[in-house]
């Protein structure tokens, strides 16, 4: 079973989206096994964005990654990386899918409100980046077997 950190990011919770973008992983049937509501530190966001250091956007990145809290969160699921980029959407807004959370949503790729894994290597390192442990918790759902089944 896959695991993907996802962030709601500073505008998604100051515009009272939480409910919303949670509700939607929830209904499509991920499985939340960690959260935070945060405060993101300088040295936090630097190590989450670090592969995007020099980059014109990435001084501004850093100022809306800390701007304001986020709710981190890790959500569980058969290719649950690969579900969760389609609820958001693609990363422009303007190219986001109809129906997806970008698309809904959001209108500028730096206001893009939310982030989420991009591969299995990069979910290991995001998840260990922003949660202990004994922060995450593995446990059993009634309705899995109706979510998660191979035949
Ligand atoms: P996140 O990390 O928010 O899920 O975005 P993606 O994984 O979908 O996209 P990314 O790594 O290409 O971009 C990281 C982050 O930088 C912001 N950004 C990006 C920005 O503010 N201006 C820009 O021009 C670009 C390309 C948005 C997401």
């Amino acid at each position: 079973m896959e695991q993907t950190l996802v962030l709601i990011k500073p505008d998604g919770v100051q515009r009272g989206l939480i409910g919303e973008i949670t509700a939607r992983l929830e209904r499509r049937g991920l499985k939340l096994i960690a959260a935070k509501f945060m405060q993101v530190s300088p040295e936090l966001a630097e190590a989450h964005y670090a592969i995007h250091k020099g980059k014109p956007f990435y001084e501004g990145l850093i100022r809306y990654i800390t701007s304001s809290p986020v709710m981190a969160m890790i959500w569980e699921g058969p290719e649950a990386i690969a579900a969760v980029r389609q609820t958001m959407g693609a990363t422009k807004p303007t190219e986001a899918a109809p129906g997806s959370v970008r698309h809904d949503f959001a209108l500028e790729v730096g206001r893009n409100l939310t982030h989420a894994s991009d591969s299995p290597e990069t979910a290991f390192q995001e998840i260990s980046l922003w949660f202990k442990p004994e922060e995450i918790i593995s446990w059993e759902r009634s309705t899995d077997p109706w979510l998660f089944g191979k035949n």
